[in-house]
């Protein structure tokens, strides 16, 4: 029997409000203050990415859509030729409204699967969930809110048939690529050979195209990387002064990292829980990375992890790719 004690403090580190709590404590205290970009996902913040994704400067989004609009029999026939089963587990499904394609895809060709949507938003799960049975009736839809890996690991209790996991929107883009290399390593661990990865990845193309896009005229990314802010207020009964804070992105087209920050505006103190944080005028809090790649660099980052690439999947202007890994 575990001592009540120990008890108590695991319930507590297991609650995702204390968990945010010593994640924050942890990037502001640290010498170069950061704050983890998952922690942006709020109701506020969804509806905001939502908006960043309707935003004309930001071209992920359409260049996706374009793959998956245009070439989904294709991925699924590529698929369907190693000649197995598959369910689908989506690791950050968003709104599904790319991943519905290949879905459709695929219940035209056997609707025999479970589609798993994973996310970190309860909120978008929720929504899924009530959405798109009215799109797809005939899709057996099961929702996984959570991290990624622990929700991996629910599908593959769930479901022991291979996986067609999806990776879709650039997510991995918001990992360094040393935390790539390890989140693939690990996503390989969690499945078996001849199960596939179809992910994408946003290219390497002119900098002040990639900048715009992390720069958007109406402010609604600067206000993504505000709203951070304003959810540690609302849950954390911080003290932010959002006035006296500044966006400011940066890309950087020798590592291709695109890197955002949010500057103080002056020297001042912040009250959270029993901590008190000073900030510096100008000093910088490293808010989120979306790192670009070339093709060659998604390639070696395949073979270095345990996935062999089969394919490519390319927008019209070549801006991004879905890419192909088969488990080996
Ligand atoms: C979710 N992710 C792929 C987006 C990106 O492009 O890195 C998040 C985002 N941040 C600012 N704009 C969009």
């Amino acid at each position: 029997v575990m001592n009540p004690l120990l008890c108590k403090r695991v319930a507590a580190l297991q609650d995702p409000q204390e968990v945010f709590y010593q994640d924050v404590v942890r990037g502001l205290t640290a010498t170069n203050k950061y704050l983890d970009s998952k922690y942006f996902y709020d109701t506020k913040g969804d509806a905001l990415f939502q908006q960043i994704m309707n935003c004309h400067e930001y071209y992920p989004t359409n260049c996706e859509m374009e793959i998956l609009r245009e070439q989904s029999a294709q991925i699924i026939q590529l698929v369907q030729s190693y000649g197995r089963q598959f369910d689908v587990v989506e690791l950050g499904a968003g709104d599904a409204t790319k991943s519905i394609h290949l879905l459709e895809q695929l219940l035209q060709i056997d609707p025999d699967f479970t589609y798993y949507p994973v996310d970190i938003s309860g909120n978008v799960i929720h929504q899924l969930e009530r959405s798109l049975p009215e799109k797809l009736p005939s899709l057996q839809l099961h929702g996984l809110n959570g991290e990624y890996f622990e929700m991996l690991h629910q599908a593959n209790i769930l479901s022991s048939r291979s996986k067609l996991v999806l990776c879709m929107g650039g997510n991995i883009g918001n990992f360094t690529p040393a935390e790539t290399k390890k989140f693939c390593r690990q996503l390989r661990n969690y499945l078996q050979p001849g199960d596939i990865l179809l992910t994408g990845f946003d290219l390497k193309k002119h900098p002040q195209i990639i900048l715009n896009a992390y720069n958007d005229s109406e402010g609604i990314t600067r206000n993504f990387n505000l709203n951070l802010l304003h959810r540690m207020n609302n849950e954390l009964g911080a003290d932010f002064d959002i006035s006296k804070f500044d966006h400011y992105p940066t890309y950087d087209p020798g590592t291709g990292a695109c890197k955002s920050y949010l500057v103080s505006l002056e020297n001042q103190q912040v009250h959270i829980g029993t901590h008190t944080f000073d900030f510096a005028v100008h000093e910088p809090i490293y808010m989120e990375i979306s790192q670009k790649y070339s093709l060659a660099e998604t390639e070696t980052l395949a073979l270095q992890t345990g996935f062999k690439p089969v394919a490519n999947f390319f927008d019209e202007k070549r801006w991004f790719v879905d890419c192909v890994w088969l488990c080996s």
